[in-house]
């Protein structure tokens, strides 16, 4: 198989589901490559506790192998990890419900991964868009992990045999290379082994755009701060970024046709629903006709009243990164009980003496 099969956005899924050999699993991961943004918040972790809540098995991994893929500062790396995990945690995951690690520390991970390296073709991974978009002209001088990264990240998954994976948009490709490696696995070896995992891409913001450019996704290593609003940053730096955000000199239209050409004002309006838990459409009945003057401060009020409290309590977590260690070490350790029996059958059906 050489081209990507088609993966359809699945709905928040059932916990037991009708006729699927695989139980329901939730796994994602987010890269501790920086600090978590709103884009991450929106297209990513109020969705994990969402499923979370919703009572289905979820493992929520800080993805350290991943980050490393390009340059990080060890002692940032450290700092980033533990702040990630407390940004799960204070945007309301807890170890209670999910299973909570960091990448590294399951060595399952790599051990799969190793054998998806050996699976995914080469091609394949040459047409990833964030490949080309992260390499860029300079192919010759990325490295080696950052080529075969969606081949690890199809590992992640798969290692739990995982069903369901909560993610932003831009994830989407990732997720269909994870259903054809499976796929190839299963059908080279003549086994039903893997699952062909779905990806859940759902709210009004499945992709936040730069603050600055509307045209460019909200990502944590933006030169510019202005361009994203991070889950550290409190109320007075989350007003003054949505105060600047760029848009234009036009009132918000009735309808969402009306936001078409205007990626600025689509990103904010995007921003809001999702704040608020509601549709486009919604917002648009609410504030259609407001110039951008009076939207914005509506906007903050919704943005603070949510994000002031989450950095208030990351800061607090942080504060203790030795219990923060602990409770990673704890998921890690519930983590593997789960990945290592998928491990071995693996290396028993690729026909590795046992
Ligand atoms: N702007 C975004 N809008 C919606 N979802 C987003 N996600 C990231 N940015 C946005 C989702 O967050 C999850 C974790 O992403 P990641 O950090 O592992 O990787 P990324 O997508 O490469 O994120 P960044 O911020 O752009 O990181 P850097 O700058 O290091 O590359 C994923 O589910 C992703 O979809």
């Amino acid at each position: 198989m050489t081209e990507p099969v088609a993966a359809t956005p699945a709905a928040t899924p059932a916990a037991s589901p009708a006729a699927s050999p695989f139980k329901t699993r939730v796994f994602s991961g987010i890269q501790p490559s920086g600090g978590l943004t709103l884009g991450n918040y929106l297209g990513a972790i109020k969705r994990f506790v969402q499923m979370q809540d919703s009572g289905i098995e979820t493992l929520y991994c800080m993805v350290d192998l991943h980050a490393i893929t390009v340059w990080q500062d060890p002692d940032k790396l450290r700092h980033n990890t533990r702040e990630l995990a407390a940004g799960f945690m204070a945007a309301g995951l807890t170890p209670a419900k999910s299973i909570l690690f960091n990448q590294s520390q399951v060595p399952e991970h790599a051990q799969l991964g190793w054998v998806f390296n050996c699976v995914a073709r080469m091609g394949w991974m040459g047409r990833m868009t964030q490949w080309k978009d992260k390499a860029g002209k300079n192919a010759e001088q990325a490295s080696l992990g950052l080529f075969a990264y969606p081949a690890l990240m199809a590992a992640d998954i798969l290692v739990y045999h995982a069903t369901h994976v909560p993610v932003g948009e831009d994830q989407k490709q990732h997720l269909e290379l994870a259903r054809d490696i499976a796929a190839k696995f299963n059908h080279d070896y003549g086994v039903n082994f893997f699952p062909l995992t779905e990806p859940v891409i759902e709210g009004a913001a499945t992709r936040v755009m730069s603050l600055r450019d509307g045209t460019k996704k909200m990502s944590k290593s933006d030169p510019s701060d202005m361009a994203r609003i991070n889950m550290t940053d409190d109320a007075d730096a989350i007003a003054k970024k949505i105060r600047k955000a760029k848009t234009d000199a036009d009132a918000l239209p009735s309808d969402p046709k009306g936001l078409e050409d205007r990626p600025e004002a689509r990103n904010l309006v995007a921003i809001y629903a999702a704040l608020a838990g509601t549709s486009i459409a919604a917002v648009l009945s609410e504030h259609a006709g407001q110039p951008f003057s009076a939207f914005k401060p509506r906007l903050i009020d919704l943005a603070v009243a949510e994000l002031a409290p989450i950095s208030s309590e990351m800061a607090r977590l942080m504060a203790d990164p030795a219990e923060i260690d602990r409770m990673l070490g704890q998921g890690a350790q519930t983590a593997r009980a789960i990945a290592a029996p998928i491990l071995d059958r693996t290396y028993d059906i690729v026909g590795m003496i046992r």
